[in-house]
């Protein structure tokens, strides 16, 4: 028996001729049914040519909804004639049980429509055909609050990350209270402003480092993306604050935003340097708070994120808390213990390469895109690796996408090694390096967020 299936579906996969024949709905039960057994990490299925969609965004019908038996085929087969002809089988691992449904595609920019469908119909995921990665649905978690503390100006990653955390806020799935940026120079937190505008959220606040690292070293140079200009002269991105508008200190924007939030409700994204952290640490009450920025730090955040560190066997350099030492000695001498850390160290973002083609080419739906832009003008691919995001995702996410270090604590020595001590009570942990397949699906995960539109 299980060999006239597989001769079946073999047939109609190689023969287009004979998969016109109409099935019967018996035969085309026999064929799903023996997809779910041969494919138990799932499959999309065309009924009317037996052909599987290599793109799509799929979204199961909550009407076929708990279809796991055989005998619910018949009913499926019947719910996808009548729609877009698709069934869909899946594996739920939480529950061991595999499911078939009548499926819904979406354009796989259009994910923010496929989740709105996936909600309606009561579906905890939908699935991106091209990129083979799931993406959760039943997401409205606006009391993640989440500031990112960036060293924009120099690598992309740090604008992938923050492009990332505006998709969130499509999704409902956190609140971006405010950037800072620590990278000194006006530019850079212009080219926050940029992309505040661009993806719509234009008066989120930013706050620029002013007494931080001289002279940082520059990776892929933008310093000029805020000031683009067409071909008629004028301005290619809209700004708020634009060239006359000024920019609060970092670390004082950080008591601004930690003061007005409920306690023990914030989560730093930290993926630069960590001078304004310092120096919110080392700063005294002031027209936001009466609370030295010690105790505002210990009494509203929750959990710290942050891109660097060097663990296990690795033999790669630190830089962002090597690059301002000083800043980083006292930050990690003075934080409280009870502040949550997870490090992203760069190992776990070495494989994500996004390349410079990969980039115009997702980012082609539009002319003028900020990121696209600054690629559109580089000699050549610098090999850019997308750390960043993996901080920023976990701080919105959790912790179920990732492998994490057991507990301990963190010391930072004044040569910029991030010592890790085993301990159950800790407060750190890190992230390990995925398998390729983690990888990619990661990378995929951050491509899926540059084609949506
Ligand atoms: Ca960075």
């Amino acid at each position: 028996m299980k060999k006239t299936i597989l001769a079946l579906c073999l047939l109609a996969a190689t023969l287009p001729a004979f998969a016109q024949q109409q099935f019967t709905d018996k035969e085309l039960a026999t064929v799903i049914w023996a997809m779910g057994q041969m494919n138990p990490q799932g499959f999309t299925l065309k009924l009317s040519d037996l052909s599987q969609p290599k793109e799509g965004i799929m979204v199961s019908y909550g009407a076929t909804q708990n279809s796991t038996d055989r005998k619910n085929i018949p009913a499926v087969i019947k719910h996808a004639k009548a729609h877009e002809g698709l069934v869909g089988g899946s594996f739920i691992p939480e529950d061991g049980t595999y499911y078939f449904d009548s499926t819904r595609p979406f354009p796989e920019d259009s994910l923010a429509a496929a989740l709105a469908f996936a909600r309606a119909n009561g579906q905890k995921s939908v699935y991106v055909t091209s990129k083979d990665i799931h993406v959760k649905s039943n997401y409205e978690q606006k009391d993640i609050r989440i500031i990112y503390d960036c060293d924009m100006g120099s690598s992309t990653d740090d604008l992938f990350a923050l492009m990332m955390l505006y998709r969130y806020m499509d999704m409902h799935r956190c609140t971006l209270l405010g950037v800072i940026v620590d990278r000194m120079d006006r530019a850079n937190a212009d080219a926050v402003d940029v992309l505040n505008n661009y993806y719509g959220y234009p008066d989120i606040p930013i706050g620029l480092e002013t007494k931080g690292v001289e002279a940082p070293r520059v990776f892929i140079p933008y310093h000029n993306l805020a000031y683009a200009r067409n071909t008629d002269a004028e301005p290619l991105f809209k700004r708020t604050v634009g060239d006359n508008g000024t920019y609060m200190e970092g670390y004082k924007l950080y008591r601004k935003l930690l003061a007005a939030q409920p306690d023990k409700s914030v989560t730093i994204a930290s993926v630069g340097f960590v001078t304004c952290l310092a120096r919110l640490m080392e700063s005294g009450p002031d027209e936001y708070s009466p609370l030295s920025g010690l105790d505002l730090l210990q009494k509203k955040v929750k959990a710290i994120y942050l891109m660097g560190g060097v663990f296990g066997k690795s033999d790669q350099h630190d830089y962002n808390f090597t690059a301002a030492i000083d800043y980083s000695l006292r930050f990690f001498r003075d934080l409280p213990r009870d502040i949550d850390i997870v490090f992203s160290p760069g190992e776990v973002g070495d494989p994500l390469y996004y390349s410079a083609e990969t980039i115009i080419s997702d980012m082609d739906w539009t002319d003028a895109h900020p990121i696209k832009w600054i690629y559109e003008f580089l000699n050549e691919d610098k090999f850019q690796k997308m750390w960043d995001p993996l901080a920023v995702i976990q701080a919105v996410e959790g912790d179920e996408l990732f492998n994490l270090s057991e507990r301990g604590w963190v010391e930072l020595t004044p040569t910029g090694e991030t010592n890790f001590t085993p301990d159950p009570k800790g407060n750190a942990r890190y992230q390990l390096p995925g398998d390729a397949r983690w990888s990619k699906a990661m990378l995929n995960y951050i491509r899926l967020m540059s084609i949506q539109h």
